[in-house]
């Protein structure tokens, strides 16, 4: 049976409900590829379970690439990528929307000792062609590899820039529905659906907003609630929705701050120095701060 050219899933033409239908069998792209690229529109399916995405990549044993970016890179994505038991390295991709006063080479100091990690980690951005090298360096070397990583990641994005093929790449979620296998030369590339690991916004921005945070005002990061003491810069995906107004709200999480931290989120983080005292509706997940020596101005 074909496989559609931009996803992976095996066409059919029986089912139009069904995933991989094209009305005929020649074509190269389903029609829910052929949508989403002639007509940007979201199709929906559901996720496929994260441990039989990983579970292939092991037994593939491809040395892996695993794509994230610096909005997106928490301890559950981390997680994942230590659950690859291949050669790996750790990719932040979309870096052309990292503010310029963060320093890529400090960043990625510190994510290899906030989160332990020993492989090589690198910056960059397969929109704008940064840092490809060190990504065609990898697979020069091992010939075989796997780009995996979080749904929305740019994993398709990336190998049409690097091997001129026409995956299918889009804004929305589960893009790539099954494991693609590309031969270019003596390579050997695999594209694999993405992971679903936090609950995704579109990015396309990053915004940084330092508050001060004070017991009246009530400070909203889309469910989250934050009131408190001390200075925090927030890291967000543009489309978090923030909010900051005076509140009485009885709040149940307190927390002060022994070291400079960063208080994880599904779409951000935010910077908190020592000592900052933090009041919450939800229990917080709390690293070592990635960035260092912040400064504010652009
Ligand atoms: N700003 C920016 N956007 C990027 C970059 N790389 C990819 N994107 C965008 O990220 C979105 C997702 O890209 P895809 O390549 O479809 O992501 P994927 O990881 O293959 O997603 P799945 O197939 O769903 O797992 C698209 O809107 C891309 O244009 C980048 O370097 N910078
Ligand atoms: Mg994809």
């Amino acid at each position: 049976m074909n496989k559609c050219l931009g996803c992976g899933i095996t066409l059919q033409d029986k089912e139009p409900n069904t995933l991989g239908y094209t009305p005929n069998l020649d074509n190269k792209y389903c029609q829910r590829c052929f949508q989403t690229i002639h007509y940007n529109k979201e199709l929906k399916v559901s996720n496929l379970a994260n441990q039989q995405i990983i579970a292939k990549i092991n037994k593939l044993k491809y040395p892996t690439i695993f794509i994230s970016d610096l909005i997106s890179l928490n301890s559950k994505v981390i997680n994942i990528y230590k659950s690859i038991k291949n050669p790996k390295i750790l990719v932040i991709n979309k870096c052309d929307l990292i503010p310029q006063n963060l320093k890529l080479e400090h960043l990625a100091i510190n994510i290899k000792n906030v989160f332990n990690i020993d492989d090589d980690i690198y910056f960059i951005s397969a929109k704008n062609n940064i840092n490809l090298n060190n990504i065609l360096d990898f697979i020069a070397y091992y010939k075989n590899v796997i780009f995996s990583g979080e749904t929305s990641s740019g994993k398709s994005t990336l190998i049409n820039k690097l091997f001129k093929t026409n995956l299918t790449t889009s804004k929305y979620a589960n893009t790539t529905l099954d494991f693609i296998k590309i031969k270019k030369d003596n390579l050997l590339i695999y594209d694999s659906p993405g992971l679903f690991i936090n609950s995704k916004k579109d990015l396309t921005k990053i915004q940084v907003l330092t508050k001060k945070l004070s017991n009246d005002f009530i400070l909203s990061i889309d469910d989250l609630k934050i009131k408190g003491s001390g200075n925090i810069t927030c890291f967000l995906n543009n489309l978090c929705n923030v909010k900051s107004k005076k509140e009485d709200l009885n709040l149940s999480e307190h927390i002060i701050l022994d070291k400079d931290s960063d208080i994880e989120l599904d779409n951000g983080f935010i910077m908190a120095k020592k000592n900052t005292q933090i009041i919450t509706n939800q229990k917080l997940n709390i690293r070592n701060s990635i960035i260092r020596n912040y400064k504010e101005s652009d």
